[in-house]
């Protein structure tokens, strides 16, 4: 992921930034003018590493599914409500800094709160939470709600392309064997690639065989807990024929940092020989083995 490579240059211009800020703060005489522009150069820096960020390659990695859009989309949203209150919230506080200060003469007040300034508090981050409830309802129906998981294509609820097998410290995929079945000695088994074909409705069982883990892959927008004791249906379809991270996104012991698998999207013929391939090495596996013995 190339917004955690530390050789990435926008890392060294924010660590620069942060310096020069630990230098003013350390050794500038603290007047009201250094106080209202360090306060100051806060929600600046802010916005101006937002709108940097993507061409520093610190934003989202590529969008690759189908479930992208909707995604990024409510993260937008959210992301503007949250810079919007951040701004004002700054210049209410620049503001109140430069305002009273200590030369304003006279006795301070002394106030119990305002009944009308809580009301307004409370109401406008109710509303922004109705804002977002209702905003992610088409999104999230969309990728958990039964009725919109795929039907009509190669793989459904009960014919999934894979069962997702989570465990310390592993990713492990399993196909069926050629019949549909998961309780032969055929089940095609691929530690940490997941193998699928693009642009074709996956879904796929996530299960954990020990203890709390997260399927997550960044670039198809999908993070789902995979819990002990619980087969949890899942679906994607992916754009783009690459390979991508799959990740685990909880912290589930000493080696989480191990569970880095890749999401391998193939063209279909592609993924199609790849399962044929698997299977006919399980197949002559045991035909030399049988042959060697004989
Ligand atoms: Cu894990």
């Amino acid at each position: 992921m190339s917004f955690l490579n530390p050789s990435n240059g926008a890392w060294s211009i924010l660590a620069l930034l942060v310096a020069l800020l630990l230098v003013l703060v350390t050794f500038v005489k603290f007047t009201r003018l250094w106080t209202v522009i360090l306060i100051a150069l806060l929600p600046i820096l802010g916005v101006w590493t937002f709108v940097k960020a993507p061409e520093w390659g610190l934003w989202f990695p590529k969008d690759v599914s189908t479930h992208g859009a909707g995604m990024d989309s409510l993260f937008n949203l959210i992301l503007w409500m949250v810079a919007i209150t951040f701004v004002l919230t700054e210049v209410g506080l620049v503001w109140c800094v430069f305002r009273y200060h200590d030369k304003v003469p006279g006795k301070s007040l002394f106030t119990h709160g305002s009944h009308k300034l809580e009301m307004i508090w409370t109401a406008i981050p109710a509303v922004a939470l109705l804002v977002i409830a209702f905003a992610q309802i088409g999104t999230f129906k969309q990728i958990k709600f039964e009725d919109h998981w795929p039907t009509g294509g190669p793989y459904s609820k009960d014919k999934p392309i894979a069962h997702v097998i989570a465990y310390q410290f592993a990713w492990l995929m399993r196909y069926p064997d050629a019949n549909g079945s998961f309780d032969s000695v055929d089940v095609i088994e691929s530690p940490f690639d997941f193998v699928v074909p693009v642009d074709t409705d996956i879904m796929f069982q996530l299960k954990s065989r020990d203890v709390l883990h997260s399927f997550f892959l960044p670039n198809l927008r999908l993070k789902q807990d995979a819990v002990p004791g619980m087969t949890i249906p899942m679906w994607f379809q992916a754009t783009e024929v690459g390979e991508y991270d799959l990740i685990c996104a909880e912290l589930c012991g000493w080696g989480h940092y191990k569970m880095a698998g890749r999401l391998i999207v193939k063209s279909k013929p592609d993924y199609e020989k790849w399962l044929a391939d698997k299977r006919a090495a399980l197949k002559s596996n045991g035909t030399a083995d049988l042959e060697a013995a004989e």
